[in-house]
């Protein structure tokens, strides 16, 4: 039996590779789990790379602003609290159009290079608060992307293009970060996972628990998860989510 309170201690959650399988569905197990034991004794909120969209569409629909007591899509860029928007950054404003358009320009010319198993379309996906960036391109199929994710572990396509974009754009003041299976995430110094703190910590918590399973170095749940606010918990599945839930909430 628990004694938490929910007021006091808040459970944030990346999604993929944490709650569900990378871009899938949550499985019922682990959502029952989540709001019939979890969010009785804890605040919950889910921190992803992925825009609002795509988290919604993983985790049982558009509703999931309100099902969860905070919901911050890309890294916190895009940030709700109980169904309401609180937080919207650009890219857009904050890079300004001529360094976009440089960025994005070298992105495709590196891409145009790159031969890889299969290559679809969108590479580039343009969202508010950062720029996802995909070899493969995002329309590919289920089994093109674990293809692409399996010659990847191999062929370290993805951390060749961010040493060079790192190197070529030095000067940019920009972070690469690797989240999911076949892309990865361009944004400004500063606005990782760790943004969505502000707003967390606006609301007075004595505990914020982080569950994440991409938590080393240059991976999207590592600043974070090192965050001297936060209580890390590195995970490599959702059912290890739940195990280390149980242990820490004595469910
Ligand atoms: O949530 C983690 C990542 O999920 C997707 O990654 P991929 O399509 O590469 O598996 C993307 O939405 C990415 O932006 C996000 O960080």
């Amino acid at each position: 039996m628990s004694s938490f309170k929910r007021e006091e201690i808040i459970c944030l959650f990346d999604v993929d590779g944490t709650l569900t399988m990378p871009r899938q569905k949550i499985h019922p197990t682990t959502e029952k789990f989540l709001l019939t034991k979890v969010k009785p004794v804890t605040t919950i909120g889910l921190v992803g790379g992925s825009d609002l969209g795509k988290i919604a569409e993983q985790m049982g629909g558009a509703d999931v602003i309100k099902r969860y007591d905070y919901v911050f899509a890309e890294n916190g860029l895009v940030a709700y609290k109980n169904g309401g928007l609180i937080g919207k950054m650009s890219i857009q404003e904050h890079v300004g159009e001529e360094k976009l358009q440089m960025f994005i320009n070298s992105a495709l010319s590196y891409m145009s290079k790159l031969t890889l198993p299969v290559k679809r379309g969108t590479f580039i996906e343009f969202r508010d608060g950062l720029i996802n960036v995909c070899p493969v391109g995002r329309s590919c199929s289920q089994a093109e992307r674990d293809q692409f994710a399996a010659y990847d572990k191999v062929h370290k396509i993805r951390e060749s293009f961010v040493k060079h974009l790192e190197a070529e754009f030095s000067d940019f003041g920009l972070v690469f970060s690797i989240g999911g299976q076949i892309s990865f995430d361009v944004f400004p110094k500063g606005w990782d996972k760790t943004y969505s703190l502000r707003f967390v910590g606006e609301d007075g918590y004595k505990e914020i628990h982080f569950f994440g399973d991409k938590t080393a170095p240059g991976g999207n749940d590592h600043e974070i998860y090192e965050d001297p606010r936060t209580v890390g918990h590195k995970v490599s599945s959702p059912e290890e989510t739940i195990e280390q839930l149980k242990t820490l909430l004595h469910l």
